[in-house]
């Protein structure tokens, strides 16, 4: 039977059924960032009403920390979660079946490690969206725990500021708005591309964040690859603007970056193959 896969960010949430690495039917709503995880919930519920008897049980990927089955934000501007959410027993009583839950990215880099741009290697999954997340698989093992939250470093230039407070989804269309342009982060993607002066500077900006990022991780881990993936990572044109950024480095230490294969169901894909061997 397919398993039900659900993908909680901090802009949308996606559900699916998916087997193997088939996505056979497939749903995003918006998340309701004010309304709190019961909300979000029922929402599921009510999206896959017509799914009931389609699955025996749930994968869920989250934006935050996920630990014992509980659910918290780490940075609760990218998602505002209360914390230690009984996320694993809510899920399992509103959706019918039992339910496994890990962190978003780590989700995505294994989908990508199983099905995707990562097949048989060692990977570093990072996720360009709302915040910036990541997953590691080293010797094709998904490493747990708090692993591959990259956005909450910090480095002494930034001050007391996570790395995706400078970089991320929600930091752009900030940017946009301060440079009086009220509009969403892929609204400021449109406008770089088609020339705009403002919108190109703030792009570029992000871009050499995650330049750098991508440059530590691979001093770091030494991944084959680092797979980028997120509504921002994967917009037209970006992982190219990081190239570029990249670009000088000494052969050695110049990390190899590749979109995601999946897309962006790399997390739902992951979380389902995660929930299978879970059982
Ligand atoms: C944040 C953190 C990570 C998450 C990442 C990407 C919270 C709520 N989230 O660093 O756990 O993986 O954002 O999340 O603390 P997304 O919503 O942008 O996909």
């Amino acid at each position: 039977k397919p398993v039900l896969a659900i993908d909680i960010g901090g802009t949308k949430t996606m559900v699916a059924l998916v087997q193997g690495d088939k996505v056979i039917d497939e749903r995003i709503v918006r998340t309701q960032r004010e309304e709190g995880p019961d909300a979000w919930l029922d929402a599921i519920a009510a999206e896959i009403s017509g799914w009931s008897g389609g699955f025996a049980r749930a994968g869920i990927a989250v934006t935050g920390f996920v630990e014992n089955g509980c659910w918290s934000a780490l940075n609760p501007a990218t998602l505002g979660i209360p914390d230690s959410y009984p996320l694993i027993e809510r899920a399992t009583a509103r959706l019918g079946a039992p339910a496994f839950a890990v962190n978003d990215a780590q989700a995505a880099a294994w989908g990508e490690h199983r099905f995707g741009a990562g097949r048989r290697e060692d990977i570093v999954f990072l996720t360009i969206s709302t915040g910036i997340g990541g997953g590691i698989v080293i010797n094709g093992k998904l490493a747990s725990g708090l692993a591959g939250h990259f956005g909450l470093t910090r480095s002494a230039s930034h001050g007391a500021a996570p790395l995706e407070d400078l970089t991320s989804g929600l930091w752009i269309a900030q940017q946009a708005r301060d440079a009086g342009h009220a509009v969403d982060a892929v609204t400021v993607f449109a406008e770089a591309a088609a020339g705009s002066a403002w919108a190109k500077t703030i792009v570029e900006q992000s871009a050499a964040q995650v330049a750098l990022l991508c440059r530590d991780i691979k001093l770091m881990l030494d991944p084959q690859r680092i797979v980028i993936g997120g509504g921002i990572g994967l917009a037209p044109g970006y992982l190219d603007l990081v190239r570029g950024k990249i670009g000088g480095l000494n052969a050695r230490i110049t990390p190899h970056l590749v979109a995601a294969e999946l897309g962006s169901r790399a997390g739902i894909i992951g979380a389902a193959d995660l929930a299978r061997q879970h059982r």
